[in-house]
């Protein structure tokens, strides 16, 4: 006995001698308690899955697993899976591999480069990890390289609406694409409001703003909005309305943003939205909680058709404060998980078929069943993500890193590991099981890819001028 503690003491001396600090004040790895075995093992998974990056695909976006090799998203690579897995290496203790990304981002990356990027990928994983890589490590230069970033992408914000363009070019600022989605239409105020605080430069929260007011204004008279829009005549091109793939984020971000940043419009923004979504959108069929797809104009459902991406919803839910609703949705994604010991891409709930049956390792459901193990303290969150990292381990897992699902009906792989893997999926699975205290839930907050910032960074007193929004 006596030895254990002397052991415990020592390891404590060391890490105390070994600890850093970053800008935050958040504490380096080696403070945190012993881990837990299974946080322990996806710890250890990541850094294979890290290594294999490495080693195939380096300096490329994305590894592919099985023919152990790599591919880009567009003419040139843009290093996403990096700066995607930048913020999980970080918060997992694997501080030397961060710091190799954070170095190559000063070094080597230049973003003058002659490709057409899609605005709202970029935002959220390019945009949001450089901000989230010097929220973590306090290093300015990485912020004049989110900035840089960031004034590549706002041509696109320059259209008739105010709704960004689907593509802008990185060089030369040229914009293509006048119809996008709601998502691609406005998720933009989190990461832009982020750099208006650092930048004390209200121009990029103003335009990330200007665009989701632009989609709002366009509700119907029953205060639904449609799902796809033409950027130019802000005419709706699909009155679909739905919190699926395609709509997701901009829910996401009128929350998070209202609560990172205290602006009241989004607040009473989402109010109104998360109203109407219940009352229209929601459907209790065969003893579960859907939600389906409405006609904007008349509220009435007309697809029963949805995505995985949809089991974002449960933690928005949790975080607003509608706890019975949040537990209900996760128990209807919980079964579906179940039906398939993963999911599919698109499912339709009345007709019980998958639509389309791939699974990508996306995050969602197990996003929500971190929020929903944290926030209710309940042992069945916990159980439900040991379950789908069980399974995951047991289709997805491949001799060098993780693999897709081509059809979860027969388990056959996909040669693709997505970069949300690295920056979502791992972390939340991580988080889950982790003991550590350095990455309290209360503390922080994620972008839509799971990049955290750090609450309090954020001063109430400096977000409404720093931004431009009215107290
Ligand atoms: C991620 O890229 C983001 O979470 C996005 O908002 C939607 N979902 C994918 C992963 O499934």
């Amino acid at each position: 006995m006596k030895n254990i503690f002397l052991l415990i003491f020592f390891a404590g001396i060391l890490t105390a001698c070994n600890s850093t600090s970053s800008k935050n004040g958040s504490n380096n790895s080696s403070e945190k308690l012993q881990e837990t075995e299974l946080a322990q093992e996806v710890i250890d998974e990541t850094l294979r899955s890290w290594k294999s990056y490495k080693k195939y695909a380096w300096g490329h976006d994305v590894l592919s697993p099985l023919s152990k090799s790599h591919s880009d998203w567009y003419e040139k690579p843009l290093y996403i899976s990096p700066i995607d897995a930048y913020s999980t290496l970080y918060v997992m203790g694997l501080t030397q591999e961060a710091k190799e990304i954070e170095q190559y981002v000063i070094d080597s990356l230049d973003f003058n480069i002659d490709i057409d990027a899609k605005i709202f990928e970029v935002n959220i994983r390019i945009l949001g990890g450089l901000l989230s890589m010097y929220d973590l490590s306090g290093n300015k230069l990485i912020l004049d390289k989110a900035q840089d970033f960031a004034d590549r992408m706002m041509p696109a914000f320059d259209s008739p609406t105010g709704i960004p363009y689907y593509w802008v070019n990185l060089k030369t600022g040229e914009v293509k694409g006048n119809q996008v989605n709601v998502a691609e239409a406005a998720s933009y105020t989190f990461e832009m409001g982020i750099l208006s605080y650092y930048t004390q430069d209200t121009k990029y929260y103003q335009a990330g703003k200007k665009a989701t007011l632009a989609i709002f204004e366009r509700r119907s008279e029953i205060g639904l909005i449609g799902d796809i829009i033409n950027v130019e005549t802000g005419e709706w091109v699909s009155t679909q309305s739905h919190i699926c793939a395609g709509v997701d984020s901009y829910y996401e971000y009128l929350y998070k943003s209202f609560l990172l940043f205290g602006d009241q419009e989004l607040g009473e923004i989402w109010d109104g939205s998360i109203t109407v979504i219940n009352k229209f959108l929601a459907e209790d069929y065969d003893n579960k909680l859907w939600y389906g797809r409405a006609d904007m104009y008349t509220g009435e459902l007309e697809s029963s058709v949805v995505t995985l991406y949809d089991a974002f919803f449960p933690a928005i839910l949790a975080i607003s404060g509608d706890i019975d609703r949040a537990k209900e949705f996760q128990k209807t994604w919980d079964w579906l998980w179940n039906k398939y010991n993963l999911e599919p891409m698109i499912y339709d709930y009345k007709n019980e078929t998958p639509n389309w049956p791939v699974y990508d390792l996306n995050p969602e459901i197990i996003e929500s069943a971190y929020y929903l193990s944290k926030i209710t303290g309940e042992d069945t969150y916990h159980k439900m993500n040991e379950q789908y990292w069980s399974d995951i381990k047991e289709f997805c897992r491949t001799d060098v890193a993780f693999t897709s699902i081509e059809d979860v009906q027969t388990m056959e792989k996909k040669d693709y590991m997505p970069t949300f893997f690295f920056a979502e999926t791992l972390k939340y699975l991580y988080l889950t099981f982790s003991n550590q205290e350095t990455y309290k839930f209360d503390e922080y907050m994620f972008n839509t890819e799971a990049h955290p910032f750090m609450k309090s960074n954020f001063d109430r007193n400096k977000t409404a001028q720093y931004l431009g929004f009215e107290k």
